[in-house]
């Protein structure tokens, strides 16, 4: 028996049996008014309908298919090519539940602002009704999402994104729980107005409630502010999930480490933007690291969950990768640029004359190409007014099946086990390559204080440090100290079950010279690092204890395949103590700001890191 419908007959298929659901989506489309209701069912026809669809209306250019097969480019309003991390909203009962890190406005309130700009917001268009699983559909670690979005671009892309289709209302049934997902490109249709290629709103919020566990976004199209299963549900709203049922959801990659003997490790890392997220978890070993192998789990979030026997079991929520195209190439991560070969949605990237994508930092520049607003752009052109033929954040959407180094356990339901956590930041100065946490408080010490330096791509000035605690600030759904506490509750409980906790590292890739130049090779050349990490986990490695942990000492790793000197091992490692004390310095200031609720056991063990260096 269907409950009485509030709104409109929204023409719910037979599959579809969570009344909940179809009271939900008759409720937006009364609030919304489309033209249309469409119940997507996430087959390959609807995908190419609708992107032939918008390749119709301009939206998408589809690539040469000798070049490029099944492949589209999509260009931006140019108001609209990233997260709006200044319209994004935590709007928790209390606004201490949010934190001093996060935008916050009640409920009420917030309710209050959008039901204005949601009304009557999808007028002239379709009211798509996407059902997606974040994990494996079914997974005890996954979860459902429903977004109504009424943007095509977003249907498509979640479908690379998410498990996104039908058989989600299987494991939905009649009333599984969902989170709810309500989209708006916020640019109705008067009838007879001609739409444009790219419609979105000046006006943009980006909201979470995290008590009733919902997601409303308006007025953009753009990748995490309009593919709500990414940052908005797999980080914001899934770490309040998290936090109350004791589990984690985190801003971390998933790869496997295979030794030649064929034993295997999972680790999960996090890294703050410009760090090279994708390319980590893409590795291929370097000379010298015969028979070792790397595979991916994730790029990008990982869902993480305590097991009966005391393992934390991750799964990689998404199912592809969104990932940032300039930089990218056949040296950084040859594994990407194979997974970009066919069947990709690339953004804000330039078209060259024979049909195909380029980006800054790709290869070779062409001679001529159209840049990511539509203009001719030349070397000569770029030389004279500095125009990028593609945006810094030019995106591709592409399915992890498409990657070769795709680990064979990324769509298990049962998640891997992790082994090690990670936490990298950028810094030129300071911090050294390695770092093993002595214990689990040290460990949260070093991830809720790691920072980065602002690169030239960002906004501000160059070269200044900003915090950026388990690389969670702008992804945190609920206070950053309570989010500290989880973790630190998390590993006692852990212990208490007597299971071995993973061990927690930190990393630097970035430290310079006196040159100014980065020391690390980087990249593949990482897997030392890993190596040693893992030869550590088997008791296999020595290191040397300093006063925030335990760093290897040259002789610790493998340098086969490589050139590189016991001198320039020790600019990227050596402590500084002086430097160490102006950080710690930085760590109280950081502290400070989160005072509510600051687990005492952060500023503890800053004092006994602080009583080590006046030793
Ligand atoms: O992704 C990077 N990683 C991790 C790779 C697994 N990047 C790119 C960061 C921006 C997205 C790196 N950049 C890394 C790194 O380890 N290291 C560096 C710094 C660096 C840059 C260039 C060179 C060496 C180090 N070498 C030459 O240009 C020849
Ligand atoms: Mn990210």
């Amino acid at each position: 028996m269907n409950a009485p419908l509030k709104g409109l007959s929204v023409n719910a298929p037979p599959h579809v049996k969570n009344e909940k659901l179809i009271a939900w989506v008759s409720d937006m489309a009364a609030l919304c008014k489309p033209d249309s209701v469409v119940w997507c069912d996430g087959s390959n026809e609807e995908y190419d309908r609708l992107c032939q669809q918008m390749v119709d209306a301009g939206t998408l250019q589809r690539l040469n298919p000798a070049k490029r097969p099944n492949s589209y480019l999509a260009t931006s309003d140019v108001n609209d090519v990233a997260r709006v991390e200044d319209r994004t909203y935590i709007c928790s009962e209390k606004k201490e539940d949010a934190g001093p890190t996060n935008n916050w406005m009640a409920p009420a309130e917030m309710r209050a602002t959008l039901q204005p700009l949601f009304d009557g917001c999808m007028k002239g268009r379709t009211m798509y009704v996407v059902p997606f699983s974040m994990g494996p559909l079914g997974s005890p670690i996954a979860h459902i999402g429903i977004e109504l979005s009424d943007s095509p671009y977003v249907v498509v892309n979640m479908k690379i994104m998410t498990r996104m289709g039908k058989a989600v209302y299987d494991v939905l049934g009649a009333d599984g729980e969902f989170v709810p997902c309500m989209h708006t490109v916020g640019a109705p249709l008067e009838p007879g107005q001609k739409d444009v290629s790219w419609p979105c709103n000046t006006t943009k919020y980006i909201v979470h409630y995290p008590e009733t566990r919902e997601i409303w976004s308006y007025g953009s199209g753009y990748g995490g502010n309009a593919l709500l299963g990414k940052k908005c549900f797999a980080l914001r709203i899934a770490s309040n999930m998290g936090r109350d049922e004791g589990w984690l959801a985190e801003h971390m990659l998933i790869l496997g480490v295979t030794n030649p003997q064929g034993k295997k490790y999972h680790v999960a890392a996090a890294f703050p933007s410009a760090c090279g997220k994708t390319n980590f978890a893409m590795l291929i070993p370097p000379a010298g690291f015969e028979g070792w192998k790397v595979t991916t789990i994730g790029d990008d979030i990982a869902w993480i969950k305590p097991a009966a026997d005391g393992k934390l079991r991750a799964i990689n929520p998404e199912a592809g990768y969104f990932g940032v195209a300039p930089g990218t190439n056949t040296q950084t991560n040859p594994n990407c640029m194979a997974s970009l070969d066919r069947d990709v949605i690339f953004t804000n990237v330039a078209l060259t004359d024979d049909g195909d994508v380029w980006w800054e930092g790709m290869s070779e520049p062409p001679a001529h190409a159209i840049d990511w607003q539509g203009n001719d752009w030349t070397p000569a052109i770029a030389k004279e007014t500095g125009a990028k033929a593609a945006h810094p954040n030019a995106r591709f959407t592409v399915g992890a099946i498409n990657n070769p180094a795709l680990d064979d356990a990324w769509d298990d339901p049962k998640g891997v086990a992790i082994d090690a956590f990670i936490f990298g930041g950028r810094r030129s100065t300071t911090v050294p390559l390695v770092t093993e946490a002595r214990n689990w408080v040290e460990g949260v010490y070093m991830a809720a204080t790691m920072g980065s330096e602002t690169t030239a791509a960002a906004a501000g000035k160059q070269g200044v440090v900003r915090r950026d605690p388990f690389a969670m600030l702008p992804f945190a759904g609920y206070n950053m100290s309570d989010y500290f506490q989880h973790w630190l509750d998390l590993g006692t409980r852990l212990a208490a079950s007597g299971a071995r906790l993973p061990k927690i590292y930190t990393t630097n890739w970035f430290r310079k010279g006196a040159d100014g130049k980065f020391v690390w090779p980087g990249y593949g050349e990482n897997m030392r690092v890993l190596k040693w990490m893992i030869d550590r986990i088997e008791g296999q490695a020595e290191g040397t204890e300093h006063v925030f942990g335990v760093s290897p000492r040259y002789e610790d790793l493998n340098w086969k395949g490589l050139a590189f000197s016991a001198e320039q091992f020790d600019t990227v490692t050596h402590i500084d103590k002086a430097a160490w004390q102006a950080e710690l310095k930085l760590h109280a200031e950081l502290f400070q700001q989160l005072s509510h609720h600051l687990p005492k056991e952060l500023p503890e063990t800053k004092a006994a890191i602080e009583q080590r260096l006046a030793a």
